[in-house]
Order: C-alpha cells, then structure tokens, then sequence
C-alpha cells in the first residue's frame, strides 16, 4: 500500500462524515492505494458516525484511541497500524489541503525521508487563523526553525508526511499536540531528508479548537529543548 492518511478526532460530529467522505472521494481518483484510519476520542457522536461509514468506505477504518486520551497517542496508534509507504498525520476539521497531500508524496517518491510544509511561507495560503494564536505560532516557529536551522518555517503544524521507516526511526513518544514538533525535530536531527512547500491551511468554521494555547506553548517549548539537548 502506499498511503495511510491518519485522521484523530476529538468531538467532531459537525465534521466526521464530510471529512471521510471528502479524503475518500479525492484519494479514490488519484488511482493511488491508500487507506484512511481515524482514531477516535470522542464523547459525543462522532464515534458512531465514523462507525457507521465503514461499511460504505471500503479503505476506511475507524477505532478507538488509547486512554486517557491524547492528540500524539492517538497519532501513535495510527502509525502502529499504517500499513502505508508513506504516512500523513491529516485533521479532521477540514484544515488541511489534499492538493499539498499528493504534493507531499511526491516529494517522497524523489527520494526524501519527509515531506514538510509551512503556512508562513511564500505561497502559502491561510484562511480563517486566529489572531492570537497565529501570533503564537509564528514566535514559536520562528524560535525553533533558528534552533533547528532548518528550512521549515512551520515545525508545529503536525500535516506533514514520513516514510514509514522514518516514523520508525524516529519512534514518537509525545502524548499531546507535541507529537508535531518531536516528529519534525527529531527527524532533523536523525539526519532524515525533507523538503519544505508552502501550503495552504483553512480555519475551522464548525465545532471547537481543542488546544489549549498557553498549555500547548510550554509543552511544545518543553519538547523541543529536550529534543535539541538530546534527551529524548
Ligand atoms: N483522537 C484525538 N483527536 C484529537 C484530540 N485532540 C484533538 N483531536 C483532533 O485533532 C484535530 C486537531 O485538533 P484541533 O482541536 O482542531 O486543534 P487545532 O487545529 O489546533 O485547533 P483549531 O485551530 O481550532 O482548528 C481535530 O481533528 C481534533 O478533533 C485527542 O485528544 N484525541
Ligand atoms: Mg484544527
């Protein structure tokens, strides 16, 4: 096979089945071998609606995540079942581009470990980002694409794709929203090859952020210095 796409959900009634159905219908033209795994922490409906699809999308799987739940374990989950070449952490509100999916695993295909994208460089295109956060994020980014030294502007956002020998190597260990920076950073410094596009990101317009921004900011900054120091 040569695409997993791993979907967390968290509460997304509003978006589960357009999103399943949006991945399905796109991968299912490209003619590429594909599969969809959603991993699931939901307390409202999303989990029965995901369930419900699986009988009509043949490449799609839905379960459950691990407990107490988490943005990285449900992530690791997904990458413990990818049975893909190559592998895309994608959200499930509709923020992330198929378009820049298959930009991503051509990218791999010419010979690099990983594919990175970045919403703040030129070309990229952002819809719907809020204020404060977006603030956030490009101070942080900014922090770690100098630690780094690399190319990527954006090392947070975890839409990104690995060869699945990458994410092996890599061996992700984070529970939370983390997960984005330990995979980029650690990559990096595993000396894995990658390559950074601009992308295109659309915020939200149904349901809720999940993310705590000021608990996101200190772990985030908490994971990259262990990162860098070499501790994990
Ligand atoms: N399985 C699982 N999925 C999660 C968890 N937390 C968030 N998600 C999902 O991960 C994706 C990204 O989470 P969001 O809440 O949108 O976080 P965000 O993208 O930083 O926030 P927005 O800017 O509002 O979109 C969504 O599909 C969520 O449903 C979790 O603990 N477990
Ligand atoms: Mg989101």
């Amino acid at each position: 096979m040569k695409l997993s796409i791993i979907i967390p959900f968290r509460n997304e009634k509003g978006y589960a089945r357009t999103v399943i159905k949006h991945v399905h219908d796109y991968m299912s033209k490209t003619g590429m071998s594909f599969e969809i795994i959603a991993v699931d922490d939901s307390t409202d409906e999303t989990w029965s609606i995901l369930k419900s699809m699986e009988k009509k999308y043949s490449r799609f799987k839905a379960v459950q995540g691990w407990k107490p739940p988490g943005y990285g374990k449900a992530l690791r989950k997904g990458f413990d079942m990818a049975k893909g070449e190559i592998v895309v952490p994608y959200n499930g509100d509709m923020c992330d581009s198929l378009d820049d999916v298959m930009k991503y695993v051509k990218i791999i295909d010419s010979g690099y470990d990983m594919a990175f994208g970045s919403r703040y460089m030129k070309g990229a295109k952002v819809v719907n980002y809020p204020r404060e956060k977006l603030k956030f994020s490009r101070l942080g980014n900014l922090f770690l694409q100098m630690i780094s030294l690399s190319s990527c502007s954006d090392i947070t956002n975890t839409f990104k794709a690995y060869k699945k020998s990458s994410i092996k190597k890599i061996n992700p260990k984070t529970d939370s929203y983390e997960i984005g920076v330990e995979l980029a950073l650690k990559g990096i410094r595993k000396g894995l090859t990658y390559k950074t596009i601009p992308i295109s990101w659309t915020g939200r317009t149904s349901g809720e952020s999940k993310m705590n921004i000021q608990r996101a900011v200190f772990k985030h900054f908490k994971t990259s210095m262990k990162i860098i120091l070499g501790i994990v």
